[in-house]
């Protein structure tokens, strides 16, 4: 039997609406983008993969888009040496700006990632084995998600209410968790914060822990707060959260905080590339590495990613961006098939009130997605929906996100919290 080659590679940006969450950098905004990669065999066979669909990352997506054509799905190592030649110069650049919170430092990285996955998909089905086993098995059944909490409005401005309504306070959060719990089933939570002060985020931890006693909670401000205000809520903190996560921004503010607290420190935003590893252990600057495939370079790379947090003894848990279903499948097989995740994932899926991926797999119980058993992603492309999404994309007007752009239109005088406090 001759190996199946590439035929065909299809981008499609799709736009979805996402309500108006509120972080270090301002606000969502009424859409959320994503790009589906679809990867064509002459077998006839469809592998997928979901990224960013800022503008900047789309026209780099095409443009590997366009040679991948010849392509052995199994040779993933050539693979990155395409992207790499196609990006040229371009490799270092950010193509996703992630509304300003990151600077992503490899665009190989974020561009590789969707291919890579959608490889692993055309894999999987080919020799009738989900991807869990060709990331070396999954060694759970199941993968348990955290609730993810956000500070919102009741509604984007001049649009009407969301089913979600306004969580600007305590009350609001524990509401909103008691929404998530009851509907998810989660067994932990994760407030977004870097909204409001400190103390006025604390508080809400502390009533999450009241009217939730046994949840592992988290708090995350994106690196909102200063070392020495870090300090401060840590102590305040200590035995309520499982970790802080981005207290304060770069290695050597989280260091300082590390030094100064028992509370664990977990980040998605000063390890973000393997070169930013050594200098984090060497200042031993945070317990729990947040892995994300679509950041780091795909599903094998975070793979090493996690052998690499077990060997300096540091933990591991999930990031998440707004995503569908293809990603969210991805993350369940990644999960599923790493012994030491140490944490439930974070995800942003119970935001969305559309999908693009045919109902039935990715169902939440318990707080937990099951491993999907089919053969590759285990997910099936709804055409109908992707086409609804696609022209959503093409009339919404948003081309990549702008969470403080979005957030000065309604606010003009509003300017990142970052070490704000
Ligand atoms: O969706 O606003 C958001 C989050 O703040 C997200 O962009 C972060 O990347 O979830 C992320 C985090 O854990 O920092
Ligand atoms: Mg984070």
């Amino acid at each position: 039997m001759s190996a199946s080659r590439v035929s065909r590679v299809v981008v499609t940006p799709v736009a979805f609406g996402d309500p108006p969450l509120l972080n270090v950098v301002g606000v969502h905004q009424p859409w959320a983008l994503r790009a589906i990669v679809e990867v064509h065999t002459d077998s006839g066979l469809l592998g997928l993969g979901e990224t960013y669909a800022d503008e900047t990352h789309l026209a780099r997506l095409e443009a590997v888009a366009a040679v991948l054509p010849g392509h052995d799905p199994y040779d993933l190592h050539g693979l990155r040496r395409l992207v790499e030649g196609v990006l040229g110069r371009e490799t270092g650049g950010a193509g996703a700006s992630f509304g300003g919170m990151l600077d992503v430092s490899s665009a190989l990285a974020t561009v590789y990632s969707p291919f890579e996955v959608a490889c692993l998909d055309l894999q999987g089905r080919e020799v009738g084995r989900p991807v869990s086993d060709l990331l070396g098995g999954a060694v759970r059944e199941r993968v348990p998600f955290s609730g993810y909490l956000f500070y919102k409005w009741a509604g984007h401005p001049g649009l009407p209410d969301d089913a979600w309504g306004e969580a600007l306070d305590p009350d609001g959060i524990v509401a909103q968790a008691t929404r998530m719990v009851d509907g998810w089933g989660f067994g932990s939570l994760k407030l977004k914060g870097g909204v409001f002060t400190p103390d006025e985020e604390c508080a809400a931890v502390e009533a999450l822990r009241a009217a939730f006693p046994d949840l592992p909670l988290r708090l995350d401000p994106n690196g909102a707060w200063t070392p020495e205000t870090s300090v401060r809520v840590a102590e305040r903190l200590a035995g309520v959260v499982e970790y802080l996560e981005d207290p304060t921004p770069g290695i050597d503010g989280m260091a300082y905080v590390a030094a100064r607290t028992d509370v664990p420190l977990a980040t998605n935003m000063c390890v973000i590339a393997f070169e930013h590893l050594p200098p984090a252990v060497a200042a031993d600057a945070v317990q729990i590495v947040l892995s994300d495939h679509h950041l780091w370079g795909g599903l094998r790379a975070s793979s090493l990613l996690a052998g690499m947090t077990d060997t300096f003894g540091m933990g591991l848990s999930m990031h998440s961006n707004s995503h569908l279903g293809v990603s969210l499948a991805a993350m369940v097989h990644l999960a599923a098939a790493t012994p030491n995740l140490t944490y439930a994932c974070d995800t942003h899926y119970p935001w969305k009130t559309q999908d693009l991926v045919t109902p039935g797999v990715l169902d939440f119980e318990g707080g937990s997605v099951a491993v999907p058993t089919g053969p590759g992603l285990g997910v099936e492309l709804d055409r109908d929906m992707l086409g609804v999404l696609h022209e959503q994309y093409l009339t919404c007007g948003v081309r990549r996100r702008e969470d403080t752009v979005y957030m000065r239109s309604i606010d003009p005088s509003f300017s990142p919290n970052t070490a704000r406090w």
